[in-house]
């Protein structure tokens, strides 16, 4: 049995038009990925990610501020503004943040982002030594300025724990291997970006972090 065919010519441009959106209305269409992840696996060592990876979106500040080595995530600037990488677009401002801890001896700096407008403006967490080993640290980034929005002391994560920033309105909410570990307001109006991503900044964390996810909060 043959298959038929349909062209422009026998159809008409009318006639396709129609069949793309029967198409799309019965779910034919694949749509935009809700989770996107990332678990820096299996490239060469010191691999700067805007090279080798395109599915985030570099802001083209400080080339090679985020590597892959060692199977997980390196901040390698020590430029304190740093550099953006989005993830793919989210869709909703109302979203989640997550990833491993790599380490939590590096000095903080680099920062996991929600509301990524760019480098300067974002809701981002943290973790690492300040004062000691295992800080979580929470902050917002307004036109360039960070202000300190929470923080869990030292001992409170572990190597290998799992990290999670919702936002969600104008709230924030974050979790520790799935359990909330504290929340509050993020008391900025102008942070509603649908974006997420890294922001390496300030220290070199190597590794820092490692299987990276991000997602829209349902
Ligand atoms: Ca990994």
């Amino acid at each position: 049995m043959s298959i038929p065919s349909f062209s422009s010519k026998t159809l008409g441009y009318g006639s396709l038009a129609v069949l793309a959106l029967s198409f799309e209305f019965f779910g034919g269409c694949t749509p935009t990925p809700s989770v996107f992840s990332d678990d820096a696996n299996g490239y060469p060592p010191h691999a700067s990610v805007e090279k080798n990876n395109s599915r985030w979106i570099w802001d083209g500040n400080i080339p090679g501020a985020l590597e892959y080595n060692l199977d997980a995530f390196a901040s390698v600037t020590s430029d304190s503004t740093g550099s953006a990488y989005k993830a793919p677009h989210q869709s909703s401002a109302d979203h989640y943040v997550q990833f491993n801890v790599a380490s939590i001896s590096n000095a903080t700096g680099p920062f996991v982002a929600c509301r990524l407008a760019d480098r300067n403006n974002f809701v981002g967490v943290r973790v690492g030594n300040n004062g000691g080993d295992g800080v979580l640290e929470l902050y917002r980034r307004v036109s360039g300025s960070l202000t300190s929005l929470h923080v869990e002391g030292a001992g409170t994560v572990a190597l290998n724990d799992k990290v999670r920033l919702e936002c969600v309105g104008t709230n924030w909410e974050v979790f520790l291997n799935g359990v909330s570990l504290a929340s509050g307001a993020i008391g900025d109006a102008s942070l509603t970006s649908p974006d997420t991503g890294l922001v390496a900044r300030v220290v070199t964390s190597n590794p820092w972090i490692d299987d990276f996810e991000t997602g829209v909060v349902r």
